[in-house]
């Protein structure tokens, strides 16, 4: 017998399709026979949110009233994704969704596509916080996601008859959104610029010269069968002078509303960069916008209604962890707070201050370290400015005490001396809470011993590891059905997607060829789901009986899309020179998805590169079809949804220490991918679980990279030493890829032979060398599925449960509501 957890239905299909009509009806003002699919998915929301609100309720109460301490993320984005189904699921109700639309003549599939995806995040840093948010829910561990309701997410990425990105704005907000609930009543003033005034006692009186108000916009949080609904609380920024009267009089309407646009502004555009912030004043405008409403709202929430609040047990009430370096000004703001608002000597806001707040940190690249210019915060946070400098002066008095060693201290300073001091955010979040952390053992580590080393020497305690993870509910539940199910088959119980870790009761199936081919079945039947997939979305013609081989992430040199492309390009090389027979080819699809940066002229020319490879690949009759290659527009969460389940081997070629962890590989991992991947962040992990044999590891490790950096980096030897190396960029410079043309990808050729900062070179000979192993095991089917089946057997310690679980023990120190 199968033991079934999964929550049960509050609803029955006939009392959901009754609410429905209500809903159509009251709220969207159609008839059944008149609504679209957008209609359903509109009033479905509303009947979801409807049967979710009495948890919510009770979540709110039992957290105000009760012990717990409460999480706080802070976090500038959150990756969401679709919300109906995940909603669906977790509050037991996509059986009788599907039923009740099917019932009213629609396809669920149409309803729940209708849905615009929020696509509020960059990459991995945001759907991390959105994992982590589901797990924290479904914990049943109180906790507010705090960030910015932008109203464009990310850029539409498309491509143009060149094969170049192009940017278009991302307007999801232009569409019906039943899930969030503006609250106007629980606005915030958040105060910018003006001066700071000595009082006559002494004190500090902060003169802003412009405010705006933080408008909260609600999203339910709910968790998996744990009877919760935490809260999502997105700031949108508004005016607090709609426009002024006297200019508009006069008939100048576009300055009568320019303090409304200015204001306004600050919630307007997610920055699409990552990895290289940029020092823009309207990026530090949105940081301490929703940092400073965020901060003041949680008094709010735990001191209800009390004028002089007691705030020495504000870090009892709520741990505030900084997702990333994005919310540190949270810092100065909560001492400003305790300071001015509140009247606490510096002492005890500062003991506050720091039980309060813990440090994530997301990277390893120095320049994703963000650093403010301080004449910019002096401008726009004048008292921020003189409590950092401050902090810095303290900071260093005890740093004096801890040590004798002067140039350590001075590489230690939060604001840097000289003409143009500067406020580095990595120091002050270290600084400034209690516990610092890496994402994946190995970042951590090289975090304490690099990118933090002074710190980590002299505070070795606040330095730890938090290994990241992803949600099991979307990930597998709602992306892979076939897979959950025979999980579910396999295990005789569905309690794995609230403790994944018992994914290794299928480490002995991994021996019954039968189970083995049931489960080679299933990742069929998503490879012929997706090539139908991707033939109505994009028009492609993929032949699902070649290995789907995938690479989905941020474009960046660091993660070297570069290798990937480089060894196509050696391969076809290969088939045109008839260095190989194409008979003798194994069939290989490989997708790519990926967004650059608008302003990242290197990752925006690698984007052309592979889609022009794609285009004269594909229809070289040489190739008879061996290889293809596709490069679907627009990656986004839909997009893994459905691509994960169907890929047979994952790529996380990064240079070994610079991709920190990875989120990407544990999704592939839990669906039965086989990785190809160097020895970075969490593949270390993910390889030592699933053991080394089912694992394809290549390329340089980190110390070999520092000591060939140290020895003095030589690309073009590289180039010289491998013939199919220099036949694939000879390839790339002779204009095959454009036309015939020979600039068209001359900075790319260049920066390979000459400068190639992240070793594409050095690591290429190893990653076209693993092909082989690849190729040999992909053509024995039983033995890959074998081995894929053990990847998920050996995974669910990538559960973002398990992440939350780690955090709540070395960090926040609070557990569930009781
Ligand atoms: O964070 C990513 C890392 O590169 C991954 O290795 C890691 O797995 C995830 C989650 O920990 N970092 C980002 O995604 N960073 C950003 O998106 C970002 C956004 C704005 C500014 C700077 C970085």
């Amino acid at each position: 017998m199968t033991e079934i957890t999964a929550p049960k239905s509050p609803v029955t299909t006939e009392e959901f399709t009754d609410r429905i009509r209500e809903q159509l009806k009251y709220a969207q003002g159609v008839t059944p026979e008149q609504a679209t699919p957008a209609d359903v998915y509109v009033a479905s929301s509303l009947v979801v949110r409807h049967y979710l609100q009495d948890a919510w309720f009770k979540t709110q109460q039992d957290m105000v009233n009760g012990n717990t301490k409460a999480v706080g993320y802070l976090s500038a984005e959150f990756l969401m994704g679709k919300q109906l189904r995940n909603a669906l699921l977790n509050a037991g109700m996509i059986d009788q969704f599907d039923a009740a639309v099917e019932g009213l003549g629609f396809k669920p599939q149409d309803v729940i596509d209708a849905e615009y995806e929020p696509a509020l995040g960059n990459g991995g840093l945001g759907r991390l916080a959105a994992c982590f948010i589901d797990s924290l829910a479904s914990l049943g561990v109180p906790a507010f996601g705090y960030g910015i309701q932008y109203r464009y997410g990310i850029f539409k990425q498309e491509f143009d008859k060149d094969g170049k990105q192009v940017e278009k704005p991302e307007y999801w907000l232009a569409n019906e959104e039943p899930w969030g609930h503006t609250d106007y009543n629980r606005s915030q003033r958040v105060n910018f610029g003006g001066k700071v005034v000595t009082k006559a006692d002494g004190s500090k009186e902060w003169q802003p010269e412009w405010s705006v108000r933080a408008v909260p916009v609600d999203y339910m949080v709910p968790g998996y069968a744990s009877g919760r609904v935490n809260t999502l609380r997105l700031w949108t920024a508004k005016s607090y002078d709609e426009f002024d009267l006297a200019t508009f009089n006069k008939s100048d309407y576009l300055n009568a509303v320019k303090p409304k646009v200015k204001a306004e502004d600050i919630s307007k555009i997610l920055y699409p960069e990552d990895s290289t912030p940029q020092g823009k004043a309207l990026r530090l405008e949105q940081q301490y916008f929703f940092v400073s409403a965020s901060i003041h709202d949680a008094i709010r929430v735990f001191y209800p209604g009390q004028d002089k609040p007691d705030l020495t047990t504000f870090p009892d009430k709520i741990t505030f962890q900084l997702n990333d370096t994005h919310p540190v000004i949270g810092i100065p703001e909560l001492m400003r707070v305790l300071i001015d608002e509140y009247g606490y000597d510096w002492n005890t806001a500062w003991d506050i201050t720091t039980r309060t707040f813990n440090y994530t940190c997301h990277t390893l690249l120095p320049e994703a370290l963000e650093v403010w210019p301080a004449k910019l915060i002096g401008e726009l946070l004048p008292r921020h400015l003189e409590i950092i400098k401050a902090i810095n002066t303290n900071f260093l008095a005890e740093l004096a005490t801890k040590t004798r060693d002067k140039a350590k201290i001075d590489r230690m300073r939060i604001v840097t001396e000289g003409d143009n001091p500067q406020v580095r955010m990595a120091y002050l979040a270290t600084a400034g809470g209690s516990h610092v952390n890496g994402v994946a053992a190995l970042h951590s580590e090289l975090l304490k011993d690099v990118t933090l080393r002074d710190f980590s020497d002299i505070y070795p305690d606040k330095f730890t590891n938090v290994t990241n993870g992803v949600t099991p509910r979307r990930f597998i539940r709602l992306a892979n059905p076939r897979l959950s199910a025979l999980i579910t088959e396999g295990l005789g119980t569905d309690r794995w997607l609230s403790d994944l870790e018992l994914l290794k009761g299928l480490e002995p199936l991994a021996k019954d060829d039968e189970f083995v081919k049931k489960f080679a079945a299933v990742k069929q039947a998503n490879k012929e789901d997706f090539a139908a997939y991707a033939k109505r979305e994009y028009g492609f013609e993929l032949d699902p009986n070649t290995m789907f081989n995938t690479m989905v992430k941020r474009l960046h040199e660091y993660k070297r899309q570069s290798l990937k492309i480089l060894a196509l390009i050696a391969k076809y090389a290969d088939i045109k020179s008839g260095k190989v027979n194409v008979d003798d080819v194994l069939p290989r699809t490989v997708i790519f998805g990926a967004k650059a940066a608008p302003g990242y002229y290197l990752a925006k020319m690698t984007i052309q590169l592979i889609n022009n490879v794609a285009r004269v690949v594909n229809n070289d009759p040489d190739v008879k079809g061996k290889l293809n290659v596709y490069f679907p527009w627009n990656y986004n969460v839909r997009l893994a949804q459905h691509l994960i389940p169907a890929t047979d081997l994952d790529e996380q070629i990064s240079q070994a220490g610079k991709e920190a962890s990875g989120t990407g590989n544990m999704k592939f991992a839990l669906n039965g991918a086989m990785t190809v991947g160097t020895l970075d962040g969490a593949n270390v992990e993910i390889r030592e679980r699933v053991g080394a044999e089912n694992f394809f590891l290549f390329g340089m490790t980190v110390d070999e990279v520092d000591k060939l950096y140290e020895e003095g980096y030589s690309p073009a030897k590289y180039y010289e030493a491998d013939p199919r190396l220099k036949a694939a960029i000879d390839m790339v410079s002779d204009g095959t890829f454009s036309n015939g043309d020979r600039n068209t990808y001359a900075p790319l050729v260049a920066d390979w032979l000459t400068k190639d900062w992240f070793m594409t070179l050095a690591d290429f000979t190893a990653y076209t060398e693993i092909q082989s192993d690849i190729e040999a095991l992909y053509r024995q089917p039983l033995e890959w599925n074998r081995k894929a089946l053990l990847n998920v057997a050996n995974s669910g310690y990538f559960s973002s449960d398990r992440s939350i679980t780690d955090y709540l023990e070395r960090i926040w120190h609070t557990g569930p509501l009781a």
